[in-house]
């Protein structure tokens, strides 16, 4: 089975190809992108986006619409958390956290997957963590530096570790299950 993912995000489909070859899917990257709705919620971006790039290239495709919600901040980046990254990025997220004594955030991925000329499905994986006191570990990607989880950052963390207990893991675990 081979499945399009649509996404200029090379930490993301370097991990969701990862997950998926151990159930012998294919993945595919397709960086041409797709419409992002301005939503309160990550569900409707993935579902719309889904069907919108199944349509268009007429294959099955898959998206993942990913974000930090830290609940200091009110859920703050949460669908936000692209441009934050992008304009802000960790060091400032830090900067607003300075006084916060609950760290408390969950990573969310809600993947949407769509076949041409059907409606499309979202399964939403999280995780819990708390937000360090400072960036810690090169890999992973994005927010993984400062994504504190039982001790060590997800930078910290090997990719193999991070895939087995990621929002992104557990979303694809439960799109596995619905195409199986
Ligand atoms: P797309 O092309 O797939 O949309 P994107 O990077 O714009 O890629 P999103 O719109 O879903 O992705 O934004 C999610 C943000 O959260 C983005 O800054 C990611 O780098 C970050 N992010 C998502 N998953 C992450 C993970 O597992 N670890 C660290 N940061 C993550
Ligand atoms: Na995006």
């Amino acid at each position: 089975r081979k499945i399009v993912f649509v996404t200029g995000n090379k930490g993301k489909f370097g991990e969701a190809k990862e997950i998926l070859a151990v159930k012998g899917i294919e993945v595919i990257q397709n960086r041409d992108g797709y419409p992002e709705l301005q939503e309160d919620e990550l569900e409707p971006i993935a579902a719309y986006g889904a069907k919108w790039a199944a349509e268009k290239l007429g294959m099955p495709v898959m998206v993942d619409d990913s974000g930090l919600f830290i609940k200091a901040l009110k859920g703050f980046p949460g669908p936000y958390s692209a441009f934050v990254e992008e304009k802000l990025g960790n060091g400032r997220v830090l900067k607003l956290m300075e006084d916060e004594k609950d760290r408390t955030a969950t990573f969310k991925s809600v993947i949407g997957y769509c076949e041409p000329g059907s409606e499309p499905k979202v399964f939403t994986g999280t995780v819990e963590g708390k937000i360090s006191y400072e960036e810690r570990g090169t890999g992973g990607f994005g927010y993984d530096p400062i994504f504190d989880y039982n001790g060590k950052t997800f930078g910290e963390l090997g990719n193999e570790e991070k895939n087995k207990v990621s929002h992104r893991r557990r979303a694809i675990d439960n799109f596995f299950e619905w195409l199986d």
